[in-house]
């Protein structure tokens, strides 16, 4: 709803949905009385629109759009038109966010004023929509072309500072945003507003040009998004259309991409992000009664690619991080690296380079274990060896206060038995994050059968802060997020050695919308690292892998990526893997025939027959290896709800938000046909166990229980 007070002459409006005052249709039309009764009241000169609390609106409730719910009339234009044709000068007085509809109530306004710490932005397109209430029509008028479609089709989110010098802002106030709006609204009153309401606003003459300029690039680097490609087409309706004309055009882009599979998808996505935030343990620990120990200082163990990545993290998010290398070498290659990356930062305009500066100072770079003696919270970041990892934490326990925090960065070592090497096995926690660590947004935190709810809470409050997505998993072999790869990659393998050749493969990967195929992944973290980890694995269960292994435990392996190793082709590190580079550390992928032979001979060695496989069939069996598995993971309660597992692959390994995750992929292919697909695969490899159908999935196919319904059945049926 819509709060209406007075206070002298002022009419105060204040948009109440807490807690971002989403524009439900209780709250325009609760604006929309509001702002006729400050019309009509001849004592009101003029009118303040604000928020409840922290944010102004964080725009339409997107629960409206979903499930074919339609939104209900007044619409944002019907209860906002009546600001464009008071004659008492309406302001938009902000605080915290005015996202989406909640900054195109702010442009129906004839004045915008804001706090320092506040933020605009239109961000529609991340849900897979568009401004559908002028947005991309008012903008336009108000910052330019130019700029709106950098604003529209990015989503982002601009500060204060930049809103005020771009023209969206009027002032940036510091004190009382009530109060302020009040005393701006007064020291308008009486001026000519003609020129403050924006659909009067004449718009710059843009050349067709910038616009077939502007598709090629969303093209290229929202690739397979059709939300950016709708925005612009509404941004040159403002241009080529009267304004009238241009908003029908903008309502039926908008009513067009709202009924669309991808935002149905994103919006999937963006509820999924925040559910999988709302963690609990199976003690009935949760997210709700868990306090997080504060985090004011961090440690990292080990300066490689890994360690070094997480302490830019931490410190480009304020905190003081000591890092620790064993080698004064190796320290400083870390640190260069580090350099390098806020390099990058800057010129991408990600941050300035006094900020850059800043992050550097608070880094304590160290060859000695004894300066962690006093951080809240250590994350061990050394190569995957279990001995190396159990003696660092015997050590930390020593060194670290009995309350600091201990992380593991493992991506597959049993937590259990490395907290067994401590005194404080309720304070030890993985914290599992992707590379490249300071790009890749997941952070998979991984709980042992002691790491107590206090442990959980702070590092997936930490995840937050430094600006991850944290997932919540338990302990199993490899995880979620690496277990749900190991069939995936599989697959691929034996895709090729059955005939596709990796190129191929990766070409499908990537039209479907992954960043990147399966192979070029590969050869980015480097082979010799799926090398050692399967060889520890296997020494682990006491066996000895060679290139001439076939079967292990009556399951069928292939080790053509060993071959590739064995032959000093470790990926782009080595100039050469999967594909050719040219030289070591070059990006451009290039398929190389001397794989090609490399593979025919091991099929040769081995007899396997190859045929033509198709395109479908390269998708099906990649894409339900890894859901069959993410079911699996359910029904053992490693993860707690499917949403988990799509924020995994979202941010872990960049599934298109479009598709909204392999779970959520799963439901819109209908569960009873992905089992049906997936008993196929079975009957026809039976010596690949990751075929074997998931009970969970079993059981959900035969029921019509929608994704958001799954945990019920789960846990109404803890024997499956
Ligand atoms: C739009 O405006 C279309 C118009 O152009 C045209 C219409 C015709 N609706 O993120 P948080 C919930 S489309 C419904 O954890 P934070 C959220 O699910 C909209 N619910 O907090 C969560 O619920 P729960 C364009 C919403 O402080 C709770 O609020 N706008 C909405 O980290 C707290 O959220 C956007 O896309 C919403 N619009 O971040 C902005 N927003 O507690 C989307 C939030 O049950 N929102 N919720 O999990 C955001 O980006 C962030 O929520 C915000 C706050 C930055 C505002």
């Amino acid at each position: 709803m819509a709060n209406y007070t007075k206070r002298d002459e002022v009419a105060v409006i204040e948009l109440n949905n807490p807690p971002v005052n989403a524009l439900s249709f209780e709250v325009r039309s609760g604006l929309q009385n509001a702002l006729k009764s400050a019309i009509d009241d001849q004592d009101v000169k003029c009118i303040v629109i604000h928020g409840k609390g922290k944010n102004f609106s964080a725009g339409a409730d997107i629960k409206e759009f979903g499930a074919g719910t339609k939104q209900q009339k007044p619409w944002i234009t019907d209860a906002c038109r009546l600001a464009d044709e008071s004659s008492k000068p309406v302001v938009a007085a902000i605080a915290g966010t005015a996202l989406g509809g909640g900054l195109e109530v702010a442009l129906f306004c004839h004045y915008r004023i804001g706090t320092p710490s506040c933020r605009v932005g239109f961000p529609e397109v991340q849900i897979g929509i568009l401004p559908g209430a002028g947005g991309t029509q008012r903008l336009p008028r108000l910052i330019g072309v130019n700029s709106s479609i950098d604003m529209i089709t990015s989503g982002r989110h601009v500060m204060a500072e930049e809103a005020m010098k771009l023209g969206i802002l009027d002032k940036i106030v510091t004190e009382d945003i009530i109060e302020e709006g009040v005393k701006f609204a007064k020291s308008v009153v009486g001026l000519d507003l003609a020129h403050r309401i924006l659909k009067n606003r004449k718009i710059e003459a843009v050349s067709p040009k910038v616009f077939d300029d502007e598709i090629s690039r969303v093209k290229k680097k929202y690739k397979g998004y059709i939300a950016p490609l709708f925005c612009l087409k509404a941004i040159q309706a403002s241009v080529q259309l009267p304004y009238d004309a241009s908003m029908e055009q903008e309502l039926q882009l908008f009513q067009h991409l709202v009924g669309s599979n991808q935002a149905k998808a994103q919006q999937y996505a963006f509820f999924a992000e925040r559910t999988s935030a709302r963690w609990q343990l199976p003690t009935g620990a949760n997210s709700q009664n868990a306090s997080p120990l504060p985090v004011k200082t961090a440690g990292v163990i080990g300066a490689g690619t890994m360690g070094a990545g997480i302490a830019l993290c931490l410190i480009t998010s304020g905190i003081p991080t000591v890092l620790v290398e064993q080698d004064q070498k190796f320290l400083e290659k870390g640190i260069k690296t580090m350099e390098g990356d806020l390099r990058g930062s800057v010129a991408l305009k990600k941050m300035t380079a006094e900020q850059a500066k800043k992050a550097m100072l608070i880094l304590k770079p160290s060859v000695n274990f004894e300066d962690l003696h006093d951080v809240d919270l250590v994350i061990e970041a050394v190569y995957e060896n279990l001995a190396l990892k159990k003696e660092i934490f015997a050590k930390l326990d020593k060194i670290c206060q009995p309350q600091t925090i201990l992380c593991t960065n493992t991506s597959s070592l049993d937590i259990d038995m490395i907290a067994e090497a401590t005194k404080r096995m309720d304070k030890v926690v993985g914290t599992h994050f992707f590379a490249p660590a300071y790009i890749m947004k997941l952070q998979e935190n991984v709980y042992g059968k002691n790491t107590s709810a206090e442990t959980v809470a702070t590092v997936m409050a930490l995840g937050r802060r430094i600006r991850k997505v944290p997932v919540l998993v338990g302990t199993c072999e490899s995880f979620a997020a690496n277990r749900m790869l190991h069939p995936y990659v599989t697959e691929a393998l034996y895709l090729v050695e059955e005939g596709a050749s990796p190129y191929e493969v990766d070409q499908v990967l990537e039209d479907f919308g992954m960043p990147m195929g399966m192979f070029r992944v590969s050869d980015l973290s480097g082979l010799d690292i799926g090398y050692k980890v399967r060889r520890e694995a296997a020494k682990r269960q006491g066996i000895d892998l060679t290139l001439g292994t076939r079967f292990v435990n009556g399951e069928r392996v292939c080790l053509l990526a060993d071959v590739l190793v064995e032959k000093g082709r470790l990926g782009i590190k080595s100039g050469k893997g999967w594909y050719n580079y040219g030289s070591p550390g070059k990006k451009e992928a290039i398929p190389d025939p001397e794989v090609l032979d490399i593979i025919e001979e091991h099929c040769r060695k081995f007899g396997i027959k190859k045929q033509k496989i198709s395109s479908q069939e390269i998708l099906e069996r990649m894409q339900l290896a890894l859901i069959n598995e993410g079911f699996r993971i359910l029904e053992e309660g490693i993860v707690s709800k499917p949403e988990d597992i799509d924020v995994i692959w979202i941010y872990g390994f960049g599934w298109p938000k479009y598709m909204g995750g392999p779970m959520f992929y799963a439901n819109e292919m209908k569960l009873k046909n992905v089992y049906r697909k997936i008993c196929d695969f079975h009957q026809k490899y039976p010596f690949s166990i990751h075929w074997t159908p998931s009970k969970l999935l079993a059981r959900l196919s035969e029921t019509d229980l929608p994704i958001s319904n799954w945990t019920s059945l789960i846990n109404s049926n803890s024997k499956l």
